[in-house]
């Protein structure tokens, strides 16, 4: 079966950067005494002197290993400097290496597209910025090339008795050379300077592979390690494949490289060549299959993508040996721990992004106790987010539930009853789905159409789904602690959403608190008995009469079917015709012009959606501003007035600064 093949004869240039012993030299900026010392950092943990996640290269030479506890690396080498990982929460916090590896990236981004692919690790595609160098100032044209560059490993180098330098300095300066070897060079100086940048501005070493794409670079940058830069030309890439055992290889570490190495005989990567494509779609299937014939000739087609920030954020925690959960009570205790985490993180990408999260997704991993042959995994789950401390802890609890259900068969729901029957080993969970919030006026509708998506799941009656297994390079819970940069929690599915006009009142109240004494008349009564018709059942109405108090502007953007457009002088009015099957929402975001007639649209997926009423801009009393802070109340002024609209209307920050510093959102 033919599936479509990228050209084996790239001419892109991508570099993987990678930074050197990162967590350690993060250290060792804090604390430069610790510069030229054997150093390690250890997670918090004391047994045995706490568990090493990083190693520094000096504490390299002496043989220790990230597998090694603290007690055991002092052995090897007792002047090793072990410091302890930051804690918060009784677990790693992460923080100041996130934002270590945010400076780095900020650097790096200057020359290409750039895509942020773990907490210290990037990749660039360098390609526009090689070919403007050869075309405009090639290496032979440069006044010298730097150190820096001249210190590059090309592969597939002949030295030709002559010095190392020199052979690399040759082959920068080889004008009659292959086109794409001629880029890579180009490729190879900008990436020597960019690593350079970052240790002026950083203090931080960072090594890197340049290839003509993203697989052969991540290989190239992990092989000469710290501070150096390895180039792959083209024709070095048969015998680097060649003699590469599989499971070096990002993605065949795990099962994958098992089976080829038991049930193919497969050892390294070149070994692949003696099988067919249809022999290896015919035991893998067809797209696995095909990527296995394309890495063994070097092909990856995959893009760098422009992403600077994290795909999604997750919060973990390992309960190895006698630290297993046993107890309801224990697990609700760490989730409460981990949702804290997570839900600060959100709020702090909403508020310096402006990027909300769609869905929550709880991993666990689990032994039965009666049962420790059982290979059984307990179910990853999933459901839509709800923005809130307390209800990100309810749902991630709900989630949990879901999956000890069916990963125990029977459940008994009372904690003593299901006492001894499971041990929980790892626990995480992550938000994912994470979209940006666009500026402007456009930014208040689209806002609130999120939340609407995003908070409004009842709290009795979560709507919960697998979640998708993890992909190699995700997240996992033998190292929780890592931010997730990859599509680790790839929730290829919407959860059907069920929600309801009382949840939607629930958000009214969360955004504003405390204000509710004279409110209700600014929801003109016709509506509020509208919106009360609508409902279906008693808890519903009843519900929402707790409600009628809360701000009315906040309903009126929380109303599904209220959303009005000023629009080029027509009325028109549109509806939703229902959800999709992926749950996403109709969109129908115009950007308002100034004019004089409104055009409505109904947004939503409710009981009300067949009863969709018109809201007309001039129907807001205008006294229903004045409950919001003053530069929001300019920002939906100006969305409702628009031939209004001040010079001085900061398009898009506030609101999002607004609702993202209440706690309770
Ligand atoms: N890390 C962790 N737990 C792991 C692996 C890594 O906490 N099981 C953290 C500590 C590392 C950082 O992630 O410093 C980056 O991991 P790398 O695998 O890139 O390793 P280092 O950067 O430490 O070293 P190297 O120079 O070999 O890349």
């Amino acid at each position: 079966m033919p599936v479509a093949r990228p050209e084996p004869s790239d001419s892109r240039v991508i570099a993987h950067i990678d930074m050197d012993c990162f967590y350690v030299q993060v250290e060792q900026r804090k604390q430069p005494t610790l510069r030229g010392h054997p150093t390690a950092v250890v997670q918090y943990n004391s047994w045995k002197g706490g568990g090493l996640i990083a190693v520094g290269y000096e504490a390299r030479k002496f043989g220790v290993k990230r597998s090694m506890r603290g007690d055991e690396a002092k052995k090897v080498c007792p002047d090793i400097q072990l410091v302890q990982v930051p804690v918060a929460r009784g677990k790693a916090d992460l923080g100041v290496y996130r934002n270590a590896g945010s400076e780095v990236v900020s650097i790096l981004s200057r020359k290409g597209r750039c895509e942020r692919a773990s907490i210290d690790e990037v990749y660039l595609d360098l390609t526009e910025a090689a070919e403007t160098m050869l075309a405009e100032s090639p290496p032979e044209r440069l006044d010298g090339i730097s150190e820096e560059a001249l210190k590059s490993h090309v592969l597939g180098l002949h030295l030709d008795g002559a010095s190392t330098r020199d052979c690399v300095r040759a082959w920068f300066l080889m004008s009659d050379a292959d086109h794409r070897d001629r880029l890579l060079a180009c490729g190879a100086i900008i990436v020597a300077e960019l690593r350079h940048e970052v240790l002026k501005e950083t203090e931080f070493t960072c090594s890197a592979g340049i290839a003509h794409n993203k697989m052969l670079a991540k290989l190239a940058s992990g092989m000469n390690k710290p501070a150096q830069q390895t180039v792959v030309p083209l024709s070095s890439v048969e015998k680097l494949l060649e003699s590469l055992p599989v499971k070096k290889m990002k993605q065949l570490g795990g099962k994958l490289g098992t089976s080829l190495q038991v049930d193919l005989g497969v050892n390294t990567v070149g070994d692949l060549l003696q099988f067919s494509e249809e022999k290896l779609q015919e035991r893998y299937g067809i797209n696995t299959g095909t990527w296995l014939w394309n890495i063994a000739r070097g092909i990856c087609g995959e893009e760098v993508e422009d992403r600077l920030l994290p795909k999604s954020h997750g919060s973990g925690k390992t309960f190895p040996g006698p630290q297993a959960l046993k107890t309801i009570s224990s697990v609700q205790k760490w989730l409460n721990e981990l949702c804290e985490e997570l839900s600060e993180r959100l709020l702090c990408d909403l508020e310096e992004n402006k990027r909300i999260a769609r869905t929550l997704t709880l991993h666990a991993s689990a032994y039965k106790l009666n049962d420790s042959e059982s290979l059984k995994k307990f179910p990853s789950k999933s459901c839509p987010l709800r923005y809130g401390i307390a209800k990100i802890q309810e749902d991630a609890l709900k989630l949990f539930h879901a999956g000890l259900r069916e990963y125990i068969g029977i459940y008994h729901v009372r904690s003593k009853e299901c006492k001894h029957e499971w041990a929980i080993t790892g626990l995480s969970v992550s938000a994912s789905k994470i979209v940006g919030i666009p500026s402007g006026t456009h930014s208040i509708m689209k806002y609130f159409h999120n939340l609407n998506q995003t908070s409004t799941t009842t709290s009795n009656d979560i709507c919960t789904q697998d979640a998708a297994p993890l992909s190699p390079s995700g997240l996992h819970l033998a190292d929780p602690q890592m931010d997730t940069y990859e599509d680790e929690a790839r929730t290829r599915h919407e959860t059907p959403s069920l929600y309801t006009v009382a949840d939607e009142t629930e958000v009214c109240k969360g955004l504003k608190s405390g204000s509710e004494s004279g409110l209700v008349s600014e929801l003109t009564q016709s509506k509020m008995d509208f919106l009360g018709a609508g409902l279906k059942s008693e808890k519903q109405k009843k519900k929402f009469e707790k409600e009628k108090g809360n701000p009315s502007i906040l309903r009126f953007f929380h109303s599904p079917d209220a959303f009005s457009f000023p629009e080029h002088g027509r009325v028109k009015t549109c509806q939703e015709s229902g959800a999709s099957s992926s749950g996403d929402l109709l969109q129908e975001n115009k950007q308002p012009i100034a004019g004089t007639s409104i055009s409505t649209c109904s947004l939503g997926r409710n009981d009300i959606r067949n009863d969709a009423w018109s809201y007309k801009s001039d129907e807001i009393d205008p006294t229903v501003l004045n409950e919001l802070p003053p530069e929001i109340q300019a920002e939906v002024r100006a969305w409702l007035h628009p031939e209004k609209r001040a010079k001085s209307v900061k398009r898009g920050s506030s609101i999002v600064h607004y609702f993202s510093s209440r706690a309770d959102l």
